[in-house]
C-alpha cells in the first residue's frame, strides 16, 4: 500500500436533498483519521477542502443542481489528477457520492485498466431519465461508465472513466429499474446482501479480490457509509435496512488491506446532523485504520 496518504475534503450536498453531508468531512477529521493514520506510520498530507460554489442553475430538467456539481467535479478532478501524478494516495472525504464523479476522473486518468470497488446500498447507477429523484449522487457510477449527461460523463475532458467489467458492486439492496437494466446489459459484477447472506463477507471479498487482480492495474474503493447498516452507520442520507455489519465492513477492509490492492479511495455519505454521536465518523475512520493496515494482534 502506498505509505503517502493526501486527505482531500469535499464538503458537497448539493447531490441530493438532505442537508448536513457538507459537514462529513469536518466529521471525519474530528474523529481523528489523521491521527489514526499516523498511528501506522503513514505520512499523511491534509490537503484541506475543496471549495463548492452555490451557483445559480439554468433549468436542466431533471438534474438537481447539475452545474455546481460539475463545477466542484472539475476541481476535485484537477486536484486528485496532481495527487496521484505525484505518486501519493488520494484519500477524498464526502460529502454526498456526486463527488466520486470527480474522483474518478481524476483517479482514472493514470491507468489503463482501473477498477471499482462500489461499496454501496445502491446501485449509483441511475441514467438520467430513469432516475426517481433527479439526484445526482445516484448517478456517478453510470456517468464513470460514460452513462448520463454529458457534463457528468466528460468531466476531465474525456469518457469513460471505467470500464463495465473492471466493477465490482457489493451491498446493493435498493437497486432501481433503469439500475437492474443497466448491470444486466453490461454484465456489471454485483453482490447484493443476498450474496453476501448466502457466501459470506470473506468469499465475497476474496472473490472480488481475485477478479480484480486478473484484470486491474490499480483499484478504486468508493465507500458510501450507506452500505453498513443503519444500526451501525445511522448517519447516513437514505439508510436502507439490512445491511452489512460493522465487522463484515471491517473484514472487507481488513482484506484489501492484506491483497494490497487498493490504490486510491473515498468514503462518503457521513451526514453529522442525522448521526448519533459522531458515530458514523467514528466508524469510517475505524474502516480507514482497517483499509491501512490496522491488527487487532
Ligand atoms: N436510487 C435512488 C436513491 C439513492 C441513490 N443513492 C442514494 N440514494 N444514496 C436515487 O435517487 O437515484
Ligand atoms: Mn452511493
Ligand atoms: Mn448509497
Amino acid at each position: 500500500m502506498n505509505q503517502n496518504i493526501s486527505i482531500i475534503g469535499v464538503p458537497m450536498d448539493l447531490g441530493q436533498t438532505r442537508r448536513g453531508v457538507d459537514m462529513g468531512p469536518s466529521a471525519i477529521r474530528y474523529a481523528d483519521v489523521i491521527e489514526r493514520l499516523e498511528r501506522l506510520h503513514i505520512h499523511v498530507e491534509d490537503l484541506g477542502d475543496i471549495q463548492i460554489e452555490r451557483v445559480v442553475e439554468e433549468p436542466t430538467g431533471k438534474l438537481r443542481n447539475l452545474r455546481a456539481v460539475t463545477f466542484a467535479a472539475t476541481r476535485l478532478f484537477q486536484v486528485v489528477d496532481s495527487v496521484v501524478g505525484h505518486g501519493r494516495f488520494p484519500l477524498v472525504l464526502g460529502g454526498d457520492h456526486s463527488i466520486a464523479i470527480g474522483t474518478l476522473a481524476g483517479v482514472s486518468k493514470h491507468y489503463e485498466n482501473l477498477g471499482v470497488i462500489w461499496f454501496d446500498a445502491h446501485g449509483d447507477l441511475n441514467p438520467v431519465e430513469q432516475s426517481p429523484t433527479g439526484n445526482i449522487h445516484g448517478m456517478p457510477l453510470a456517468a464513470s461508465l460514460g452513462i448520463g449527461h454529458e457534463n457528468l460523463t466528460n468531466v476531465g475532458n474525456y469518457s469513460p472513466k471505467i470500464k463495465p467489467q473492471n466493477v465490482v458492486i457489493i451491498g446493493a439492496r435498493d437497486l432501481d429499474p433503469g439500475e437492474r437494466e443497466l448491470i444486466k446489459e453490461h454484465s456489471i459484477k454485483v453482490y447484493t446482501m443476498h450474496e453476501i447472506d448466502r457466501l459470506g463477507m470473506a468469499r465475497v471479498m476474496e472473490e472480488t479480490i481475485h477478479y480484480l487482480k486478473g484484470r486491474t492495474d490499480g483499484v478504486h474503493l468508493s465507500l458510501d457509509l450507506d452500505a453498513l447498516d443503519p444500526h451501525d452507520a445511522p448517519g447516513v442520507g437514505t439508510p436502507v435496512l439490512g445491511g452489512v455489519t460493522y465487522r463484515e465492513s471491517h473484514l472487507a477492509m481488513e482484506m484489501l488491506a492484506e491483497a494490497n490492492i487498493i490504490t486510491s479511495a473515498e468514503f462518503v455519505e457521513v451526514n453529522p446532523i442525522l448521526d448519533e454521536k459522531n458515530k458514523t465518523a467514528k466508524v469510517a475512520v475505524a474502516l480507514i485504520g482497517s483499509l491501512f493496515g490496522e491488527k487487532l494482534l
